[in-house]
């Protein structure tokens, strides 16, 4: 272990040259209340068929178990807020503003390593490939969580991360470290802070957030066109409203979320990948896998594969066709 051989000062410093917009320090310990909704959204089976929510939870609660001798977390964060243009027409699904340019994970990943590499160059003295281990989402850990602790913002009724300077338009990544560092404090009396607010809760049209700060992927449209890889059931897929991957909605009607600012990474803008809309009637007519990786090569649209990605798509044009009431 390398005591006190850089700041949490120093380490904001390698964070923001490497191009995060964000970044704060906290210890690793166990955060139980979040330890418990872990537990229950588990047991109640909120996580639907993402069975890797189901792996370990153990590990996801308690850092040490991923990096033995961990003594600080360095939770990272990007701005990828991006408005949206108006639809092109009901043939065309929209697409989330997180993943409308290049896969987030690919961009975080870059960007750390970048980070790493420079604190190695100036510290020569120091392992980082032993004394630093770092992931995006994927990894087994209660990302929102972490930041709150280390005072990035707080989680709000939407179950979002809320920072005071991008709202919740934000992606995270962090770094386990066996560095000992201040950690920073937690934004003062903000747990909790939307208080009776609930336009969340109202405009989700699915009804998937069933408490303050608790959301049932089965029926968030985004498990839906991103996770799940069963057939979306009837009821559900009336409500997809054009959204094609992910959604959005919980977040734009947040009022937080006025102080959004557009994203100054490139990566993140349309022109980097797939863009805000797809043409569903082509999306439905991709056989093969090279006709998809055509499309969606290096953005976050892989994820569903083209089985999903096309079941989508069909089901939204599907629900187009329908004789609509009082039609
Ligand atoms: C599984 C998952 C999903 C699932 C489940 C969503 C969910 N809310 O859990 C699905 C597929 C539905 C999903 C959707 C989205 N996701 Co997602 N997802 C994750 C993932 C991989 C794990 C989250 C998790 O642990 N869920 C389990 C439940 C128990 O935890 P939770 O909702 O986070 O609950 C916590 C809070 O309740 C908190 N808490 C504790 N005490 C209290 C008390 C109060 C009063 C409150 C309010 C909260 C609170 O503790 C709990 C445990 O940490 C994380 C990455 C990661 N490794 O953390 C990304 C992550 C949360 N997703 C993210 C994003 C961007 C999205 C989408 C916006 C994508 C989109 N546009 O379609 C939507 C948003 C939907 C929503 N409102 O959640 C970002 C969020 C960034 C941010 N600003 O917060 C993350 C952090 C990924 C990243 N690397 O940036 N996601």
């Amino acid at each position: 272990m390398s005591a006190n051989l850089l700041t949490s000062k120093e380490i904001k410093r390698y964070a923001s040259d490497a191009q995060f917009d964000l970044c704060g320090i906290t210890t690793p310990k166990v955060i139980p209340h979040a330890a418990q909704r872990l537990r229950k959204w588990l047991k109640k089976g909120l996580q639907g068929e993402m069975s890797y929510m189901e792996k370990e939870p153990e590990r996801r609660i308690d850092p040490s178990k991923t990096l033995a001798g961990v003594r600080s977390i360095i939770m990272l964060a990007i701005n990828y807020y991006q408005p949206d243009q108006a639809s092109p027409g009901p043939e065309y699904g929209r697409v989330a503003r997180y993943a409308r340019g290049r896969d987030y994970h690919k961009v975080f990943e870059s960007r750390t390593k970048n980070m790493l590499k420079a604190i190695q160059n100036d510290h020569p003295d120091l392992n980082v490939r032993q004394e630093f281990r770092w992931f995006v989402d994927y990894g087994p850990f209660l990302e929102k969580a972490y930041a709150e602790k280390a005072g990035m913002g707080y989680i709000g009724t939407n179950s979002m991360l809320i920072t005071e300077e991008f709202g919740s338009w934000i992606l995270l990544s962090e770094i386990l470290t066996t560095l000992e560092l201040a950690p920073d404090v937690p934004v003062p009396g903000r747990h909790g802070a939307c208080g009776s607010c609930r336009r969340c809760v109202d405009h989700c049209p699915t009804g998937a957030i069933i408490a303050p700060g608790v959301v049932d992927a089965n029926k968030c449209i985004s498990y839906l066109t991103i996770e799940k890889r069963t057939e979306i059931e009837r009821e559900l897929r009336k409500k997809l409203n054009g959204k094609v991957f992910g959604c959005d909605i919980c977040q734009e009607v947040c009022p937080h979320n006025q102080r959004a600012q557009p994203t100054r990474h490139i990566e993140f803008t349309p022109a980097s990948g797939v863009g805000e809309f797809l043409d569903l009637k082509k999306v439905c007519e991709m056989s093969d896998r090279e006709d998809f990786l055509e499309l969606t090569a290096g953005t976050a649209l892989t994820r569903p594969k083209l089985a999903g990605l096309r079941r989508t798509a069909s089901a939204i044009l599907a629900h187009n066709a329908e004789p609509k009431n009082g039609s």
